[in-house]
């Protein structure tokens, strides 16, 4: 008989989490697993007690749904979710709908709307943020994908996902193809930004001020009533001043060397390949990779030395204060970059992407949720066609209020030895976004001297020349192009 509103396959503890979030939402759920067991282990534990109904096999799953039928998947990202696609096509009937909630890679979901198009089936590749607990008790949600689907999902998407202000959901629909994912990646990218910002902040706050974690762990948390109110500020409060059992902070004894598993990556590789100056991101992922190298750093810190004498002026309390609006200024030149990236992406695609919608999702559920997001929300709904978050007045304002502050923090870091690559890259932003004029005259010079690669005069853009610079190297450009 079919009686369940929405199928989940994938029972690891995001899909478990997300099948009970839906129950409580009062949709009934059938749960299934590639390794069966799961389905029964399930039922008899975690959802024991709720209306999850179960299926051994994907036939039983797909008679069990009410039509369309509407199929979650959430498998490891890859083969799994095309493996699971190829099965359950000869199930479904035509506008059935597939969901893909993995972390699937945009391209991977562009491919897959085609390939289901053609076979009468709706699919949606939707980003999910917010770790198990968002899972749990109302995550972000990003979907995207086939939009005649989304009239059918929107109820049970929306009723899980995370609420902000008067119970707004933190999810609507992104956009065509593979949107979802996309703005799901820019979302761990920016993430990867936020952490090593703090890290920045830390890093100063311990080396140049030579605090101690619990002091730090306050400063945090008065930040965190500030501008800067967030998960990830307020997450480290916390960690700063945890102890282990014997009473001594836990942060000092791990050690500095990053993991990751990809997707800032990926964003920057996205930010190379559509020509995106995502600097903050990109510099957020090196850390993450020269952290890594711990040995060969150990090393070369007992041969490589740094500044010497150099003193702080002023009081710890500016010092403090002007790290804050350097992380604050820095984190709006990270947001702008995202969206730079987004605004590229849905040019070359062909998306409509709902900037402001995007900024709504963001604002809680996920790991970078913030106060600060709602405020770029308020900046995209009062002008959508915004061609740079930084022209806006808001921003515009924060940024001028900061910039004394922001420069002092680089500068300082910079005369003291600390590493700032984010601070310090967004800074670079700011300032080559706001000329009018850089030296690029110089690069295109330089190319037509040694490749012939001709450039245009600024009293003709289009108009490309060559100059026969040394008097022989011939009159002959090459191909003008652009790589
Ligand atoms: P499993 O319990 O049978 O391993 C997270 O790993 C989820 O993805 C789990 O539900 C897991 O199923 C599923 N999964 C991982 N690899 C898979 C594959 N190749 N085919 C189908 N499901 C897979």
């Amino acid at each position: 008989m079919a009686e369940a509103d929405i199928a989940l396959i994938g029972l690891a503890v995001m899909g478990q989490n997300i099948i009970l979030n839906m129950n409580d939402h009062g949709f009934v759920v059938c749960a299934y697993n590639r390794t069966v067991a799961k389905v029964d282990s399930f039922l008899e534990n975690e959802a024991k007690g709720t209306k999850v109904i179960g299926a051994h096999s994907l036939e039983e799953m797909v008679k069990k749904l009410k039509k369309p039928r509407r199929i979650v998947m959430l498998v490891k990202a890859g083969e799994a979710v095309d493996d699971f696609i190829q099965k359950l096509i000869p199930l479904l009937d035509k506008d059935d709908i597939i969901i893909d909630g993995g972390n699937s890679e945009y391209s991977d979901t562009t491919r897959r709307c085609k390939e289901l198009k053609a076979k009468g089936l709706l699919f949606v590749g939707s980003g999910v943020s917010g770790g198990e607990d968002g899972a749990r008790h109302g995550p972000s949600l990003m979907p995207g994908g086939h939009k005649e689907a989304w009239p059918h999902i929107k109820d049970v998407f929306q009723s899980i996902a995370a609420k902000v202000g008067s119970g707004e959901p933190c999810c609507d629909w992104v956009g065509d193809e593979g949107a979802g994912h996309f703005v799901k990646m820019v979302h761990n990218g920016i993430e990867y930004g936020d952490m090593q910002l703090i890290c920045e902040a830390y890093h100063l706050m311990k080396d140049i001020l030579h605090m101690d974690h619990d002091k730090m762990a306050k400063v945090f948390l008065e930040w965190n009533k500030t501008e800067l109110d967030s998960f990830l500020i307020e997450i480290t409060a916390d960690i700063l001043k945890f102890k282990d059992p014997s009473g001594k902070h836990l942060l000092p004894q791990i050690r500095d060397s990053a993991g990751q598993k990809g997707t800032g990556k990926w964003t920057a590789i996205s930010a190379l390949e559509f020509g995106m100056p995502v600097t903050l991101i990109g510099e957020a992922v090196f850390a993450r990779c020269l952290s890594s190298l711990k040995d060969e750093r150990v090393i070369a810190s007992k041969q490589l030395c740094g500044p010497k004498g150099s003193k702080l002026s002023g009081s710890e309390k500016s010092f403090l204060e002007n790290i804050r609006k350097a992380l604050y200024a820095s984190k709006i030149i990270s947001y702008t970059q995202g969206f730079m990236l987004l605004r590229q992406a849905a040019k070359e695609f062909n998306w409509y992407l709902n900037y402001g919608g995007i900024a709504l999702m963001w604002r809680g559920g996920c790991i970078i949720r913030s106060v600060f997001l709602g405020k770029i929300k308020e900046a995209f709904d009062a002008n959508p066609d915004l061609q740079n978050l930084l022209l806006d007045g808001f921003f515009k304002k924060a940024i001028h209020d900061c910039q004394d502050s922001w420069r002092n923090v680089v500068s300082t870091g910079v005369k003291m030895g600390i590493p700032m690559p984010c601070f310090s890259t967004a800074l670079s932003f700011y300032d080559g976004y706001r000329h009018g004029v850089l030296p690029a005259n110089l690069i295109q010079a330089q190319r037509d001297y040694f490749g012939a690669h001709t450039y245009e005069m600024q009293s003709k853009p289009g108009t490309f020349v060559h100059t026969n610079w040394t008097g022989h190297g011939g009159n002959v450009a090459s191909t003008a192009y652009n790589a």
